[in-house]
């Protein structure tokens, strides 16, 4: 008796819960209103949405075909959606009717469309979107499914279109939005095939057999090489709870995300609506696919944003920062507590071979600088820094160095064949091991004479003749 009466009891209530979950998922939301899709250049995001109920959001976006920096002294046609690689953030919400307009700027050359991956229709939209230089297309669609989506360009030859920088993002916010953070930021990696190698000078054109290999010479985060470093590193406050979203727009490589010295708390895996993963050091980016990771900063410092497939981080240009400021927690972090000295046998100075291809013959001095700038940014900034400030106790300073402006002759020594062993400069001791740097004459003379004359050094020419007495007198 008791039995049944368990039974009937258990009966009603899932009766009643069947009928009320039923009851929720039929109930869909009705659209009212209607605005302007506010569209944002990365690392920016547009602002969390606040309505209550899905909304017709009218989105403009052009396509444009531009020169721009692609890394210092190196320009690229870049194909664009909005002005900018990667193309602008689009926020949405679940539900949402978009209507899309795709102009495509009288001056291009291509025509163009949008494949956005958010939409369930042909081609995502690119079946309704082909836009020639010129003219603009409109066409609808609602935002069924939350996530966060890559977009791109569609338009034959495709590999051709994104490769040169037509892909970007939309969020499609879930109805009951997404937890609050202090701070969002967008971050796409792509890569770039050049006619020349990484550092070329000059307008670089696409080149189709690098392509089709899936060997680029540049492997960036939005768009060009220290897009996100130093001054344009993004920033945040010890304590700040931080969401990226991340996006590969390829076209051919898949990215392993990292962020040095972080862990991502919580990943949303491919860009779904389900936080999947918690403490995960490396979080896959698909090509044409998104990730949303979520970590909170806890000690200040710069947190080197890289694909740690790490050639492409160190010598192909997919590196960022993030610069937290704030005070520092020794109990998490100490920072260095003790340096001794260890000497295994057979460690000696070492020689790294140089990424750049010989470069042309400078004339003048000018010439000597700009192209000493180049060799500069491909082989010492890495580890003297961009403006040549060093790191206190491991890379002295190039600005204002005694050392080197005492004897630059001396400097040339240094590049051939590397330097260890205690120095002083400017009053501070460093014992580190520089390696030789495999350079040609003109390099050597072309990076010296550069360094002599920037930074505030204000001194000095060196010539390949010099580099040549110097290698020969050893
Ligand atoms: C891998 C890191 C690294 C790279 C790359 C590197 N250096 Fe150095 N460099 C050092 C270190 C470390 C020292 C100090 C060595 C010592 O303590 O004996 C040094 C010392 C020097 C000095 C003498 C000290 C001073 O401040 O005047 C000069 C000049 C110099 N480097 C120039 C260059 C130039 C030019 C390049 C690029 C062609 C370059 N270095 C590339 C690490 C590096
Ligand atoms: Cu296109």
């Amino acid at each position: 008796m008791k039995t049944l009466a368990t039974f009937g009891w258990k009966l009603l209530f899932s009766t009643v819960l069947v009928a009320t979950l039923s009851l929720t998922a039929c109930q869909t939301e009705t659209l009212s209103g209607e605005e302007q899709g506010v569209l944002t250049t990365a690392p920016t995001v547009p602002a969390a949405i606040t309505r209550n109920h899905p909304t017709k959001v009218i989105i403009e976006l052009e396509t444009t075909e531009e020169v721009k920096r692609l890394a210092d002294g190196v320009e690229y046609t870049f194909w664009t959606f909005g002005g900018e690689v990667p193309g602008k953030f689009i926020r949405v919400r679940e539900g949402d009717l978009v209507e899309f307009h795709l102009n495509n700027h009288p001056t291009s050359k291509m025509p163009h469309n949008i494949d956005l991956h958010a939409v369930t229709g042909p081609g995502g939209g690119a079946a309704s979107s082909f836009t020639a230089p010129g003219k603009g297309t409109t066409f609808s669609f609602t935002a069924t499914n939350p996530g966060l989506y890559v977009y791109h360009c569609a338009t034959a030859p495709v590999g051709m279109h994104v490769a040169n920088g037509m892909y970007g993002l939309i969020l499609v916010e879930p109805k009951e939005g997404l937890p609050p953070v202090d701070k969002e930021y967008y971050v796409m990696q792509s890569e770039f095939y050049t006619g020349g190698q990484y550092g070329d000078a000059g307008l670089q054109p696409f080149d189709m057999s690098k392509a089709l290999l899936e060997t680029p010479d540049y492997v960036v985060f939005n768009g060009s090489v220290g897009s996100m470093t130093g001054d344009n590193a993004i920033t945040a406050e010890v304590g700040d709870r931080i969401r990226l979203y991340v996006g590969n727009g390829g076209p051919n490589l898949v990215s392993s995300f990292h962020v040095i010295g972080e862990i991502f708390d919580l990943v949303y895996t491919e860009g779904g609506t389900i936080p999947n993963q918690k403490n995960v050091q490396t979080t896959l980016v698909p090509a044409g696919g998104s990730a949303i990771v979520e970590f909170t900063v806890d000690v200040p410092g710069t947190f080197i944003l890289v694909d740690h497939s790490i050639f492409r981080a160190f010598n192909k240009g997919a590196l960022g920062m993030l610069t937290v400021h704030g005070d520092e927690n020794e109990a998490i972090y100490s920072g260095l507590q003790e340096e001794t000295v260890y000497l295994p046998e057979g460690g000696g100075v070492q020689e790294i071979q140089a990424d750049t291809p010989p470069a042309p013959v400078a004339q003048t001095k000018q010439e000597r600088m700009e192209a000493g700038a180049r060799v500069y940014a491909a082989n010492c900034a890495a580890c003297h820094q961009p403006a040549g400030e060093g790191i206190s106790g491991a890379f002295p300073p190039l600005a204002g160095s005694d050392y080197l402006l005492d004897d630059p002759t001396r400097a040339i020594g240094t590049i051939v064949n590397g330097l260890s062993g205690e120095i002083t400069v400017n009053g501070e001791t460093y014992n580190g091991v520089m390696p030789g740097v495999r350079l040609s004459n003109e390099d050597v003379a072309n990076v010296l004479t550069f360094v002599l004359n920037s930074f505030g050094n204000s001194d000095g020419e060196v010539t390949p003749a010099d580099v040549a007495r110097v290698k020969s007198s050893h």
